[in-house]
């Protein structure tokens, strides 16, 4: 693949400098800008002689180093600097010239600018990166989506940097416009979840069965033996194995219990109630995050508010380390059903016939939430692609049914020795409301029913009914 220089990289911060190195790496020629030009220096002295990277100090310099037709990735932070980037560029570029959005762009705003780079004779990518700086120098996980003919021109290059498979790469096309990033953030919506999981295990670990921090380790470390094997699950181990150098305590009991968030998985959110998809699990991790960042009001709500009445607080045993895993597994299966569910009705509405099944081939490596369990997901769409639901497929329902009567044991647990866990057991009520023919919905309709004449229907006819509730009592028909 060496020889003329077509890929660009705009944007040398920790990914964009990643990802140039990564290009390099592979003997693919590389041009290299940055903003501030005194960082392009600074990479091309540190990396300039790791492969054929070619560094330009400014926006022309940077265009006139790559060969027609054109393909600039641009690595900037979401938002205004993207609008920026493609203002600054455009005017140098050529028809047939093809800009990437490599960034957490909010697919919206990628469709938005799909259009109006259309309408200049250019084509545009928005593309999903994922794998944090590591992923991005030895290979990510990566999603575009955009114009089909510009991904043909950038499909080597792409599939040559991410993370590999069993030979398959951890990238594909996944759709037209906004289809790329989508993915993506439904991504990391799924990684709040996880890390959100996994954080409320930990909690019940420590606070029920009373283990000390390198024991929760030991625990974790175990776990990512079988089904729960993942990167997360592998991080865990080592974060809460690390002891602090300054106290000698562990690590975990110095940080700030605050936790922060870049705004995917509020995007995640925020998508699943315009779509009307029920997206509890991934609401709740970031819900929880929100409630984390309140910790001045939480210290002064812990010296006010009661908690349960003491009761049997005994440190549970061994056995429910093994409950705690089996909720967990069966919670991660409940948030990765929401989220596929997600794309499934985005794909649909937005006409994008994501292969979902590629998805979670292309997240197997690479990314933040890669996992064995991606296989078993991957499967699943292989044999049915037009699944309502991935809790419709044998393996996820049997995991789920054997999992359940721990996973109860888990919620009520927590309940009663008031330990949070949000992303447990609004899983679990998902999943209990999900399994259901019918529900209380019928009260709520009574009730929309009676304040505001929202009218109803019926069970044993058709057609829609109000009740003169305040005059005659009387049932009349309202509709077809
Ligand atoms: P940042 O998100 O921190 O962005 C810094 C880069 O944006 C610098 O190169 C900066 O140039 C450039 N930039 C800014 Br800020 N405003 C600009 C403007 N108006 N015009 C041109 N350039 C501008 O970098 P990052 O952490 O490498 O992330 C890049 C993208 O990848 C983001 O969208 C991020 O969300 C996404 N992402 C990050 C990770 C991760 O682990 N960090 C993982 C996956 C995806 P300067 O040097 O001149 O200020």
């Amino acid at each position: 693949m060496a020889g003329e220089t077509h890929f660009g990289i705009t944007g040398l911060a920790v990914m964009g400098a990643n990802l140039a190195r990564n290009v390099a790496h592979h003997g693919i020629p590389v041009a290299v800008h940055n903003r501030t030009a005194s960082k392009t220096e600074r990479f091309m002295a540190e990396h300039g002689q790791e492969g054929p990277i070619t560094g330009a100090g400014s926006v022309a310099d940077f265009v006139a180093a790559l060969e027609r037709p054109r393909t600039i990735m641009a690595m900037v932070k979401a938002g205004p600097p993207v609008d920026a980037v493609i203002d600054e560029l455009a005017p140098h570029l050529d028809e047939g010239d093809t800009l990437v959005d490599g960034g957490n762009s909010h697919f919206r705003d990628t469709q938005r600018r799909t259009r109006a780079l259309a309408d200049r004779g250019l084509r545009f990518l928005g593309v999903g990166v994922s794998g944090g700086e590591e992923g991005a120098l030895v290979g990510p996980s990566i999603m575009p989506g955009g114009d089909r003919q510009a991904y043909a021109h950038v499909e080597d290059i792409l599939t040559t940097i991410a993370a590999q498979v069993d030979g398959t790469p951890c990238c594909t096309y996944v759709g037209p416009d906004g289809a790329g990033h989508y993915v993506k953030m439904v991504h990391n919506g799924i990684e709040y979840a996880d890390i959100q999981l996994i954080a409320e295990a930990y909690d019940l670990l420590r606070n029920c069965v009373g283990l000390e921090v390198p024991e929760v380790a030991d625990v974790f470390v175990g776990w990512n033996e079988g089904d729960l094997d993942s990167f997360l699950i592998q991080i865990t181990g080592i974060v809460l194995g690390k002891t602090d150098d300054a106290t000698g305590r562990p690590l975990v009991d110095v940080i700030v219990d605050e936790a922060e968030q870049k705004g995917t998985g509020r995007w995640t959110a925020q998508d699943a109630l315009e779509l009307g998809v029920p997206l509890t699990t991934i609401t709740e991790a970031v819900f929880a995050r929100t409630l984390s960042a309140r910790r001045d009001e939480r210290a002064q709500a812990s010296r006010r508010l009661a908690g349960p009445r003491p009761g049997d607080s005994a440190a549970l045993d061994r056995a429910f380390v093994d409950d705690v895993q089996r909720a967990l597994y069966a919670s991660k299966v409940v948030a990765y059903a929401q989220g596929f569910a997600q794309m499934t009705t985005a794909s649909e509405a937005e006409g994008w016939d994501v292969d979902l099944g590629a998805m979670a081939t292309i997240w197997r490596g690479g990314c933040i939430i890669r996992a064995e369990f991606l296989d078993r997901i991957r499967e699943a769409y292989e044999a049915d692609p037009h699944t309502p639901n991935l809790l419709f497929v044998d393996y996820f329902r049997d995991a789920v049914a054997d999992a359940q009567d721990s996973w109860r044991r888990v919620v009520n647990v927590a309940t009663e020795r008031g330990v949070p866990v949000p992303a447990f057991s609004s899983a679990l009520s998902w999943y209990d409301g999900y399994r259901r023919a019918s529900g209380p919905a019928n009260l709520v309709q009574g009730l929309r029913d009676y304040f505001g004449a929202h009218s109803y229907r019926r069970t044993d006819r058709e057609g829609s009914y109000h009740t003169r509730w305040a005059q005659d009592g009387d049932e009349v028909r309202t509709g077809a």
